[in-house]
């Protein structure tokens, strides 16, 4: 199978990973937390059977001592609970010409929750972190081959990112235990970094004094130009408006149906590199600047608002997020190999009548 990136149609390939993981209807864009059952869902192998009551979390490697945590130990630890908005680093993939082909996401690979657990710095500490350790390494209990690698998921963090306070290994979700798909029984929550960094059904902690080499780290999540492009690696979340789709849709094509008159616009924007500080909000590419609330935490969304004097006729809606660390959203295409970080403006096609 050709696995290059292609203008040609959307394969079978694509559409079996479509079928599976599943982003969020844009309407859910009206709450300020995404209900756990509207969450978007990616699973790069199958979701593994794990029985929690004999689930144990090993912490090891470049430590003083070792670990062994039973979910019970967990939740008896100090406990943090905030909202987070993740989004997969492929959200925007299937929008790029030429296509890579994966999981073939237009813009809907974004979902806030608000996830509880116990922050990973202090049970770092209480391991002791030996002089020489440079990277955290998290493995999963998920198991598959991926472009000839068989591995398990992992990922790992550098010993600085994996001490930030806010970093949590997160045994709830919206108040409720994980849920199978989310990681149960236990996950890494990694605030403002893309999706690949929150670890899944987290079975084991290694510190080594080497950098980590597995698949998910090295070959796969970085920007590359080409195949043979080493590339930089994908960390954390660029900045990205959507639009709640106003009016009706037309089933097949999704078009909107608008009546004429004042129109309130709705959205979110968020990035992982600082505060959204603007949002634009675009007409046939004429631009007016949004209202912006507070964001919903300082490590999720923010909603945004304009008011739109719509006239009959057909246009196209967009809209641009800009960040405090200076990074604005691009309105064309953000190439690369991979498809990773493609947060070019989204397109709304409306009639008004
Ligand atoms: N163990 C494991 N963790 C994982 C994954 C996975 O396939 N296996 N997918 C990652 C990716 S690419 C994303 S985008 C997020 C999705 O989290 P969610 O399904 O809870 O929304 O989980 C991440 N953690
Ligand atoms: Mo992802």
């Amino acid at each position: 199978m050709n696995l290059e990136p292609t203008h040609g149609l959307l394969t079978m390939e694509e559409l079996q990973l479509a079928a599976r993981n599943r982003g969020i209807p844009l309407e859910a864009l009206r709450d300020d937390i995404t209900p756990t059952a509207l969450h978007y869902l990616l699973v790069h192998f199958d979701i593994p059977a794990i029985d929690p009551a004999t689930w144990q979390l090993d912490l090891g490697g470049h430590v003083e001592r070792s670990l062994s945590l039973s979910l019970e130990d967990l939740r008896e630890r100090p406990r943090r609970e905030f909202p987070v908005t993740i989004e997969c680093a492929g959200n925007g993939r299937a929008l790029l010409s030429p296509r890579p082909i994966s999981q073939p996401w237009l813009n809907e690979a974004v979902s806030t929750a608000v996830w509880a657990g116990t922050p990973l710095a202090p049970l770092l500490k209480e391991a002791g972190v030996k002089p020489g350790a440079v990277d955290v390494v998290f493995t999963a209990a998920d198991h598959g081959i991926e472009k000839g690698y068989e591995h398990d998921y992992a990922r790992s963090l550098t010993v600085a990112d994996a001490t930030r306070p806010e970093v949590l290994l997160a045994y709830e979700m919206n108040g409720r235990a994980l849920e199978s798909q989310h990681g149960a029984p236990l996950r890494v929550v990694v605030p403002g970094w893309y999706g690949m960094a929150q670890v899944k059904w987290l079975k084991r902690i290694d510190v080594q004094s080497t950098p980590f080499d597995g698949y998910q780290q090295k070959v796969a999540y970085h920007f590359k130009k080409d195949k043979a492009d080493p590339g930089t690696p994908v960390t954390r979340i660029r900045p990205r408006a959507l639009l709640i789709p106003p009016g009706f849709p037309e089933f097949l094509t999704r078009t909107r149906i608008v009546e004429k008159g004042r129109v309130a616009i709705r959205g979110r924007a968020w990035s992982g590199e600082g505060a959204v500080s603007r949002v634009e909000f675009g007409v046939n590419g004429v631009w007016t600047k949004a209202l912006l609330s507070e964001p919903v935490g300082p490590f999720a969304w923010t909603k945004w608002g304009c008011d739109w004097d719509a006239k009959p006729g057909e246009y196209v809606l967009s809209c641009l997020a800009t960040d405090s660390a200076g990074n604005v959203q691009p309105a064309g295409q953000n190439w690369n190999y991979a498809g990773a970080g493609n947060n070019m403006a989204q397109d709304v096609r409306v009639t008004v009548r």
